[in-house]
């Protein structure tokens, strides 16, 4: 079977000028997400469980396992030295690397270092989210401007699950791979080459307890999804797991879609947009499905500011366009 970095260096051949500086950073993340499982096999043993005693940008209680992958994911990226800065769900502020090596970096990466945080303590999957940029400005230290691109100039994004197996998963824009950890011999291996979504599909994914709140579109297609159609395959059925990276995993390979709507109280919904909704898209998109705001293309969305937050819809095409249609239809 094909290692992570034996695909990574086939695939940088395709590419004769390429410095290889892209293919090294890749491979930094996953080093990072080796380290990361390590310790989140281990969260039901040793002190590592519970919170640090600190809060985050967005106000929420940050778990030492949270500190644990950003300080694994910022140092893996600044021993590679191939990126300059990093906007991270866990730092407030453009985290910059200071050394003169780092500040030559031509990459910047948006990430969620560890997804699903609050279902670390009861043993469901959780994940690692990312998404690369090539840097806007010249050199020295990155600056916001080079994180607000718009998803579109994503130059890759990917996933790590650390799920009944852990799994790498990424795009560089040619399409999507799935590579699983053998942890016997520590290496991610090519286990899903080429991940599409089905053509059909038939799981939806929402906290459907915020119904009340929902926009009107969004309860009209939650209605569309319960009614029996067996030829439509309704009605579907419902898996949230509350950990964006394993719905959407699983949605990906089952065909499914996923809802985190705004809602009267949080209009722009939950979700971030630099390093939960992007990277996802991408993925989407690269995977043959869809990822809008429920009018229009996540990738489209010109970010004002690093931790931002957008309504998603994202999973089969079909599925996401009907989803779509219904926002139109009962635009309040
Ligand atoms: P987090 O980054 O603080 O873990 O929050 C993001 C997570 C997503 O993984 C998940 O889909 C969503 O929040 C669940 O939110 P809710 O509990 O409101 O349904
Ligand atoms: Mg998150």
């Amino acid at each position: 079977m094909k290692t992570l970095i034996e695909f990574i260096n086939d695939k940088q051949a395709d590419f004769p000028y390429a410095s290889g500086e892209f293919t090294r950073l890749l491979n930094d993340i996953g080093i990072a997400a080796k380290l990361v499982n390590r310790e989140i096999n281990k969260a039901g043993l040793a002190d590592i469980n519970g919170y640090f005693g600190t809060q985050n940008v967005q106000g929420e209680d940050q778990k030492k396992l949270d500190v644990f992958a950003n300080d694994c994911f910022l140092a893996a990226m600044r021993h590679g030295g191939m990126v300059c800065a990093v906007a991270s769900e866990e730092n407030d502020e453009l985290y910059t690397y200071d050394s003169a090596f780092s500040q030559k970096g031509k990459y910047v990466v948006a990430m969620d270092p560890l997804d699903g945080s609050s279902n670390i303590e009861v043993n469901v999957p959780i994940g690692t989210i990312f998404s690369i940029y090539r840097r806007i400005s010249d050199s020295g230290s990155g600056t916001v401007n080079d994180l607000l691109q718009q998803g579109n100039r994503q130059i890759a994004a990917g996933y790590v699950i650390y799920g009944s197996s852990t799994m790498l998963v990424y795009s560089t824009g040619h399409g999507v791979n799935g590579f699983t950890l053998d942890p016997s011999v520590g290496l991610f291996l090519l286990s899903h080459p080429d991940m599409t979504f089905p053509e059909g599909g038939n799981i939806y994914s929402i906290n459907e307890a915020n119904y009340i709140y929902f926009h009107e579109g969004v309860k009209q297609y939650i209605k569309y999804c319960q009614q029996d159609d067996p030829a439509t395959l309704r009605p579907y059925t419902t898996r949230y797991i509350g950990s964006l990276v394993a719905d959407f995993h699983r949605n990906l390979i089952r065909g499914g879609i996923y809802i985190y709507p705004g809602t009267k109280k949080n209009p722009n919904g939950k979700l971030r947009l630099l390093y939960e909704c992007n990277p996802i898209a991408f993925l989407a998109e690269q995977a043959g499905g869809k990822a809008s705001n429920g009018y229009i293309r996540i990738l489209d969305i010109q970010p004002t500011e690093l931790h931002q937050r957008v309504p998603l819809f994202v999973g089969s095409k079909a599925m996401v366009e009907k989803a779509e249609e219904m926002m139109k239809l009962y635009s309040e």
